[in-house]
């Protein structure tokens, strides 16, 4: 097996940072040490990397995207193959995507298409959350069979009535069998119906343009959700994790809830640390139009700058009520995709692509002072690892741990977008990240004890990534 040692650099983890060398034994990490020294004498490698002044990171652990994904009358534009090559681009070594059960479908026919999907097709390790689309007998019963397949947690949705959306009374049912089985129940928190009757409201008064999709879904039907969805898991014993918040609202109910005892986590996702309503407002090109501002249609939305929700979400990430930054990765492009909402917002397929940008966008949160350099690799590697049973094999580095390794330039940069000598690696005819650039650069990336993206680019195979079977999440509190 190749041994490789990585030297020079200094080891950050969610704990603190350390100049040390690591040594990888073929898949795993074996060692980390003294920089120069151990006290068997000299390490020989067969390969040595050196990471002089630079940062050597946890592979990045994204817990929420959606390749290939089925939705709005289209279908993500990401393929598991592009997607997680773009991953892989950006640091990130392992995702954790969604399966998809709609009303309608049987939970097992669907895992089996996930696996279809992503098996020989991923450059970085994958894992599955299950949608529950249907809460009913069958369902339930799948929930059990598949945390022994290592799928250990469910997603409900209080949001797209007649597709997803689980009435109150199926909601705690999935709690209760989550509280039983000790699974963590995630949960999209809008209040849909709300939001349907303000959508049919917008339309009539002739509000179409894509910045009407974030004002039909204010910030009172994301807490009212949030709300909604907290009392049930605390009557029902449940662990709860609301995604994608985006309304410091929510976030101060997540806040309480914790505060309270309760095991209630929230994730947030760079478009909601970064972007605002009122850039969406103003959003016109001369390709696009007014259709510009459908680059940025995602659901939960962007919320106002004047209302300070980017400040407070960014200030819920140092107080650990945000526990993880994932994507929400939900590419669509503008041509054939995003168009079909011309006229219509309710028609623009909801979803942002950041999986290739996650790790330096918080990055850029560290360079701006906002977070530390170990908050970063908190909410981007460890706690997303530890959330989601892959503690110990991902998102740290320490023996015994896959070497998914990423080392990170400080002093690098990057520019994000495409075109005018910018590139991007997902499948997208345009970047939501347009001119953003970046006090930092993903140098190389390791996967398993294999280097898959070095300065000349992606050198992984198209199937590097293996299904990650999960535990269930650990540490819960
Ligand atoms: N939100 C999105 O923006 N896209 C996919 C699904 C979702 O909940
Ligand atoms: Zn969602
Ligand atoms: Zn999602
Ligand atoms: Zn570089």
């Amino acid at each position: 097996m190749t041994t490789t040692l990585i030297t020079g650099g200094t080891v950050i983890s969610a704990t603190g940072s350390a100049l040390q060398d690591v040594l990888i034994d073929g898949e795993r990490i074996v060692a980390l040490l003294a920089p120069g020294t151990t006290p068997l004498g000299p390490v020989t490698a067969d390969v040595t990397i050196d990471a002089t002044g630079k940062y050597v990171i946890p592979g990045g652990v994204d817990g929420h995207t959606h390749m290939e994904m089925p939705f709005g009358g289209t279908q993500a534009s990401d393929t598991f193959e592009t997607g997680t090559r773009a991953a892989a681009w950006g640091g990130t070594t392992t995702i954790v995507d969604f399966v998809v059960q709609a009303h309608g479908q049987r939970v097992q026919d669907q895992v089996a298409l996930w696996h279809e999907k992503a098996s020989g097709n991923s450059a970085v390790d994958y894992a599955f959350h299950q949608i529950l689309g249907d809460v009913n007998d069958e369902s339930l019963k799948a929930m059990q069979e598949l945390i022994g397949e290592g799928i250990t947690s469910f997603k409900l949705f209080m949001a797209y009535p007649g597709v997803f959306l689980s009435s109150d009374g199926q909601i705690v049912q999935a709690m209760q069998a989550g509280a039983d089985l000790g699974a963590l129940i995630m949960m999209h928190a809008e209040n849909g119906s709300a939001i349907d009757v303000l959508v049919q409201q917008a339309l009539q008064r002739g509000e179409t343009g894509p910045y009407f999709h974030g004002t039909s879904r204010p910030w009172q039907t994301e807490q009212e959700a949030t709300h909604r969805a907290v009392m049930l898991a605390d009557l029902t014993g449940a662990p709860l994790y609301i995604v994608h918040v985006s309304a410091k609202q929510a976030l101060a109910r997540i806040a309480e809830a914790r505060n309270a005892g309760q095991n209630v986590f929230g994730e947030t996702c760079p478009q909601y640390l970064y972007l605002s309503l009122e850039e969406q407002l103003g959003a016109v090109s001369e390709e696009w139009g007014e259709l510009e501002g459908a680059k940025w249609v995602c659901s939960t939305p962007l919320r106002s700058r004047a209302e300070g929700h980017q400040d407070e979400l960014w200030k819920y990430i140092r107080t650990g009520d945000v526990t993880t930054v994932s994507t929400d990765h939900c590419p669509f492009c503008m041509k054939d995709q995003k168009e079909m909402g011309i006229g219509n917002f309710s028609k623009i397929p909801n979803g942002i692509g950041s999986v290739e940008h996650r790790m330096d966008l918080l990055f850029q949160g560290v360079k701006d002072g906002r977070i530390s350099k170990e908050r970063w690799v908190d909410v981007c590697c460890t706690t997303p690892a530890r959330m989601f049973g892959m503690y110990g094999r991902k998102g740290v580095i320490t023996p015994g741990a896959d070497a998914d390794i990423v080392i990170y330039d400080p002093d690098g940069h990057t520019s994000l977008g495409i075109g005018e000598g910018r590139e991007h690696h997902m499948n997208m005819d345009y970047s939501a990240w347009q001119g953003y650039e970046i006090d930092g650069h993903v140098d190389v990336v390791i996967s398993r004890g294999t280097v898959i993206k070095d300065e000349t680019g992606y050198i992984g195979g198209k199937s590097h990534g293996r299904f990650v079977k999960r535990e269930l999440s650990q540490n819960l509190i």
